[in-house]
């Protein structure tokens, strides 16, 4: 039986025995979820780089459970959403990369948002939810998106198709911009204005999603969020020079060191494009910090789940790779951080989860059934008491059948063609010594190989090359 007709039967079964019981409740907590794009784990709580300014993120981390070992199913935009948003692997639903349309391949009432519809949540959600504007409308009972996002009057607006301050801009960011530019314009901005409103005008139950696209280049943000990041104080990150020496072909093909990287240092940016991400990772976190402000000033304050969520890493020059697309911890570590009334605060979580927890830990923490399709466990455990025992490993998965099989210890890669990963995260965080060909530790890998998907769904089709006018230019420009 095809994936998509058994989802749908399970649904039906599971909700059309629940529809009946569904009303709102004053009893249940309400869901924030805060989705940011391409943030890695340069955040305050996560300390993934010395220089990070995100006073927000350290004000939610109070407030909750930071989990330090946290993995995109995915590393990339569309897959990682299309996980998370259904509780769904890639390696199952056969969506792997940006160019495969979601939805039709996600039934009815089998996304989040959709689901907990059925049990008297009002669904509402802003921005880069879905890769883009790939949400479907009637999954929701409001949504909105906003296409333009460069400034108003950045100069690069008056030039014809994809535009901004992206990797290869020539010149330095802050000459970029003028000081008159209204941050209000911009569309995360107006994408988190969106939500507080939604906040202000609730009576009853809500999920409630907003998606912001910084630090996502193009990194075309204000002059106040560079200022904060001088360029005399910016480190580069720790890199080791011959680090793709002891990593099969396929990790390289991933990596693609005679590429972006290449360019980068040739073109003497390296530090010009670390500060541009520190200042983007800034100004999402001061979009974090109005929403915070919002639910404070609300009614819902005491009784509201608060989601924040990176889709996917990013590398800037680790293993000669910028980006994401790829199955180290760099290109797969993401935030996570949960703040749930009366479970734990002020706590980091060390155990390695991947993102389809949050389905599950949604349901349970709300009341609402798990349904069967979920792949993922729910984490509500940890959220209780962040050291208790786990011992299921985190699964991220990169295009068909190259896996990363996350545990604390560990990260084993195992690629398509067969060849191997492995490093120790405890001794070696950075992931600079492969160990997968030592003999001792043969039966590591083996017990590791155990959690290795057995399901490499076929990919569903891509969409037509005529709906993807910009294909060729961004194949060019690889990594955004
Ligand atoms: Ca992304
Ligand atoms: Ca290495």
């Amino acid at each position: 039986m095809k994936f998509q007709s058994l989802l749908r039967i399970v649904f039906v079964l599971v909700t059309g025995a629940m529809t009946a019981f569904a009303a709102p409740s004053k009893d249940k907590p309400n869901v924030l979820l805060i989705i940011a794009d391409d943030l890695n784990n340069w955040i305050g709580p996560m300390k993934g780089h010395p220089q990070t300014i995100t006073s927000n993120l350290d004000r939610l981390a109070k407030r909750g459970v930071t989990f330090m070992n946290a993995q995109a199913s995915a590393p990339l935009c569309n897959p990682s959403r299309a996980s998370f948003m259904t509780g769904r692997r890639p390696s199952t639903t056969g969506i792997y990369n940006n160019d495969q349309p979601a939805m039709p391949h996600i039934p009815r009432g089998v996304a989040i948002n959709d689901y907990l519809r059925k049990f008297g949540y009002t669904s509402l959600g802003s921005g880069k939810i879905y890769h883009y504007h790939q949400y479907r409308e009637e999954d929701w009972d409001k949504v909105v998106f906003y296409a333009d996002d460069t400034l108003p009057n950045h100069e690069a607006v008056r030039r014809p198709g994809p535009f901004g301050y992206r990797m290869f801009t020539e010149g330095k960011p802050e000459e970029k911009f003028n000081e008159e530019r209204a941050e209000s314009a911009l569309v995360d901005y107006r994408s988190v204005s969106w939500a507080i409103d939604q906040l202000q005008q609730q009576n009853g139950n809500f999920f409630l999603a907003c998606g912001i696209h910084r630090p996502h280049t193009p990194w075309d943000i204000p002059k106040k969020y560079y200022d904060m990041h001088p360029m005399e104080s910016i480190t580069l990150p720790e890199v080791l020079p011959n680090d793709l020496d002891d990593i099969p072909q396929a990790g390289i093909n991933f990596a693609k060191p005679n590429g972006v990287h290449q360019q980068i240092v040739k073109m003497g940016i390296w530090k010009d494009r670390v500060r541009a991400y520190l200042a983007a990772i800034s100004y999402c976190d001061a979009q974090v910090g109005r929403l915070l402000d919002a639910l404070d000033k609300s009614k819902f304050a005491d009784n509201t789940i608060v989601i924040f969520v990176g889709d996917n890493g990013w590398h800037l020059g680790e293993k000669k790779h910028w980006g994401k697309s790829a199955l180290w911890r760099q290109a797969d570590n993401v935030p996570l951080i949960w703040s749930v009334p009366g479970l734990a605060k002020d706590s980091s979580c060390d155990r390695a989860v991947d993102l389809t927890c949050m389905f599950p830990t949604i349901c349970e923490l709300t009341g609402t059934p798990i349904p069967a399709w979920c792949e993922g466990p729910s984490i509500a455990k940890l959220l209780k008491k962040p050291s208790a025992k786990w011992d299921k490993p985190a699964i991220a998965t990169f295009e068909q059948n190259n896996h990363a099989i996350i545990t604390d210890e560990w990260r084993y890669i195992h690629y398509a063609d067969g060849s191997e990963e492995l490093y120790n995260e405890k001794s070696d965080g950075r992931e600079w010594t492969n160990q997968a060909k030592d003999p001792k530790l043969t039966k590591v890998k083996t017990e590791l190989a155990k959690y290795l998907p057995k399901v490499n769904a076929t990919p569903v089709p891509d969409r037509p090359a005529d709906s993807r006018p910009n294909k060729k230019k961004r194949k060019a420009r690889s990594p955004e």
